[in-house]
């Protein structure tokens, strides 16, 4: 069917309100635990992964900032802000979340913030802290909180225990923080705890959040949940209690899969975006959410599944604020069923690209973001220059 004007404007308001960042070790070599698939033009180091960051940003216009890993990205701490910031900027991007690292050293072998042993709870907090002050110089609303921590054996940690160095932990690190900062606590049901995880599903990132106080919010990272779970009620109530900070988007088949944005399930996504566009439209302003992408693949070019991801999103997320909710809305009230249902399906099974060619154009990008980066030689040129690096200087980069 057509789209009327009205739904064209309605169409160019969505993509101007909606903006995804990418994640900084997205664009590195990465691996499984069994093997690491090295690409020669992947980033291998910051400056290189904002560049690519830069130039998906470029091809898609919807991707403005970049989250860093501290550890991954900072190694020299907070010294290492104003040239990060200053390549970021050369890159037409900005620095995004804060991810600080407490799960990658030797010490958390049993966890950090709730390691029985108070020393590595120290050290994990002070980590933060000096993440907090990253997040503070560098300008960035969100400290992003992901904690590996768990056991692995029954009886091996007191779970209470340890909930509550958690939630003193955390409360610290809310008192930390000043202006328009937030953390968010992103939950994960297993791995690489096995047995058990200490923030592993919403109910107990919004439990510690609630004992932290306004500034900290849920994080609800698409691949930390099992099977059946019902992603989008868990978004419906978090919103509802103004309780929601961010998404990690990316797709699995199985668990933490971090696959490529609905290449496996689009319709779990656009019932996501359903839930966050029902609720701007009965509001009348959109929550304030971080949409951000949590996704590396090592088998796929990192830039190029990016851009994948980034237009699926906003393919989603425009076909959801596409739903006639009015209409819906009434649907709903009488118990409708098809009816209510095939607004959405009327919605999903809209073919939105055209309209975002016509976007694209809007704003002097081009209609094909896949077609404009291949275009680019950008890769061809990453290659020669990073293959040595990647590969060792014998390779044909050289
Ligand atoms: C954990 C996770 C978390 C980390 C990222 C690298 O599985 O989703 O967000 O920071 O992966
Ligand atoms: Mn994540
Ligand atoms: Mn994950």
């Amino acid at each position: 069917m057509p789209l009327s004007s009205v739904q064209t404007d309605l169409a160019f308001k969505a993509l101007e309100s909606f903006a995804i960042e990418l994640p900084s070790w997205g664009f590195a070599n990465t691996g499984t635990r069994f093997g690491k698939f090295i690409q020669a033009g992947a980033a291998t180091s910051t400056a290189e992964k904002i560049s690519d960051a830069g130039i998906v940003h470029q091809v898609t216009g919807c991707c403005p900032s970049v989250a860093v890993h501290v550890l991954w990205d900072f190694p020299n701490g907070k010294a290492d802000v104003p040239a990060v910031m200053k390549v970021a900027a050369e890159h037409g991007v900005r620095i995004g979340a804060i991810n600080p690292n407490v799960f990658q050293d030797q010490c958390y072998k049993n966890g950090s913030l709730g390691n029985p042993d108070a020393e590595v709870r120290k050290t994990a907090l002070s980590h933060i802290l000096d993440s907090v002050e990253i997040q503070s110089a560098s300008g960035s609303r969100d400290l992003s909180l992901w904690f590996a921590d768990g056991t692995n054996f029954p009886g091996t940690g007191s779970i209470r225990a340890r909930k509550d160095w958690f939630t003193e932990g955390l409360k610290t690190v809310h008192s930390a923080l000043s202006g328009n900062q937030r953390m968010l606590v992103e939950y994960k049901p297993f791995e690489p705890a096995f047995y058990h995880t200490d923030i592993a599903d919403w109910g107990m990132s919004y439990i510690l959040s609630k004992h932290c106080g306004p500034r900290a919010k849920v994080l609800v990272d698409t691949g930390h949940h099992y099977q059946a779970v019902n992603i989008e009620q868990i978004v419906a109530w978090l919103l509802s209690e103004d309780m929601l900070g961010g998404f990690h988007f990316n797709d699995r088949r199985y668990a933490d899969d971090d696959l490529t944005l609905g290449s496996i399930d689009p319709y779990q996504v656009f019932r996501i975006f359903y839930e966050i566009c029902y609720f701007t439209w009965e509001r009348g302003a959109a929550p304030d959410l971080a949409y951000m992408v949590d996704q590396s693949h090592n088998l796929k070019n990192k830039i190029e599944e990016t851009i994948q991801t980034a237009c699926t999103a906003q393919e989603l997320f425009l076909k959801a604020a596409l739903i006639d909710f009015g209409k819906l809305a009434a649907h709903q009230q009488k118990a409708d069923l098809i009816d209510s249902e095939e607004c959405l399906r009327e919605a999903f099974f809209t073919d939105v690209r055209p309209l975002l060619r016509e976007w694209r154009k809007s704003k002097g990008i081009a209609e094909n973001p896949m077609e404009a980066f291949r275009a680019s030689g950008y890769m061809e040129r990453a290659e020669k220059e990073r293959g040595p690096r990647n590969m060792g200087a014998i390779s044909s980069y050289a």
